[in-house]
């Protein structure tokens, strides 16, 4: 399967080329209203994404219905994708890019960023299955095996560790907002108007609720514009894998090894030490 490293990341040549990663870092412009939905893969991108739409439509949920969430918050770095991006203004903008390959622009721009963070251990694990059916990587192996790629940082946009390393890099930003799959999880609704006051859009009680009922899993499982199964059968096999395959935290602990865990933790402390912040999972 056709791979190339842009500046030290692999990517696949069948989404990516050096050319358009060059054009997003180098020259793609973020205006001051857009909104950025920022996540290293398996991280909730797709539920932040649908919390993100809702949220532009007031609770509105006839857009997350009938429009693909790949239209309503299109990934930047994916060429088709960014043509819709150049032209949709309000703009709601979706990227896996670790912030070294996102937007220069982004410095000097009020553009919002939301970095949705997850539990490394649930984003393998989510990363494992959702590869058994992507057609354009390699067979992900054994989980031990693959846990080896994960760790290396030998997997599509690299190292988790240095992506949130490189994003975290902007917290003292007030246009950077962060939160964690856990969050979502834990209080949904806490966390939709935590957003709402992030991007200065104030929705009642009733479109909150909206906005909370049309963003579970159940619904978006059920929505055909946002569960991922209209990606073509070319690149990726349904019957294999799935995007919205559980939708819970610490699906790890139902498959790794007391060792793979002690493992784990290991590369996670020596990889993450100096970063001096905690999250839900520590
Ligand atoms: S992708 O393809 O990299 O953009 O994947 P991403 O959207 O970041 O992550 C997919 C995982 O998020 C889960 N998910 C949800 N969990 C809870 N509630 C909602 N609404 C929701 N939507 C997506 C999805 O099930 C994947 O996690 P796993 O652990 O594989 O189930």
């Amino acid at each position: 399967m056709p791979y190339f490293k842009y500046k030290g990341i692999p990517f696949s040549s069948e989404f990516f080329s050096e050319e358009k990663l060059s054009y997003v870092e180098n020259d793609f412009q973020l205006l001051d209203d857009d909104i950025v939905n920022a996540a290293y893969p398996k991280s909730g991108t797709h539920w932040m994404a649908e919390v993100l739409s809702l949220i532009q439509s007031q609770g509105d949920p006839s857009w997350v219905q009938n429009v693909p969430l790949g239209e309503r918050a299109p990934w930047i770095e994916l060429d088709e994708d960014l043509k819709i991006a150049l032209k949709n203004p309000p703009r709601l903008l979706t990227t896996h890019l670790p912030f070294q390959l996102f937007p220069k622009s982004f410095l000097h721009s009020k553009a919002k960023v939301i970095y949705t963070m997850r539990n490394p251990k649930d984003v393998m694990i989510s990363y494992y299955h959702f590869s058994k059916g992507l057609k354009i990587v390699e067979d992900p192996g054994t989980l031990e095996e693959y846990m080896e790629e994960f760790l290396s940082g030998s997997v599509s946009y690299g190292s988790w560790f240095e992506h949130v390393k490189s994003w975290m890099e902007m917290k003292d930003r007030s246009n950077f907002f962060i939160i964690t799959y856990e969050e979502l999880q834990q209080d949904l609704r806490g966390s939709v108007k935590r957003i709402c006051h992030f991007i200065g859009k104030e929705l009642k009680s009733q479109q909150i609720n909206s906005v909370v009922e049309n963003a579970s899993f159940h619904k978006m499982k059920d929505n055909n514009m946002s569960n991922f199964t209209q990606f073509p059968d070319t690149y990726f096999d349904h019957t294999k894998g799935k995007l919205m395959r559980k939708g819970i935290s610490g699906d790890w602990k139902n498959h790794l090894t007391v060792a793979q865990n002690e493992h784990f933790d290991r590369v996670y402390r020596e990889n993450m030490q100096g970063l001096r912040m905690t999250f839900p999972w520590d």
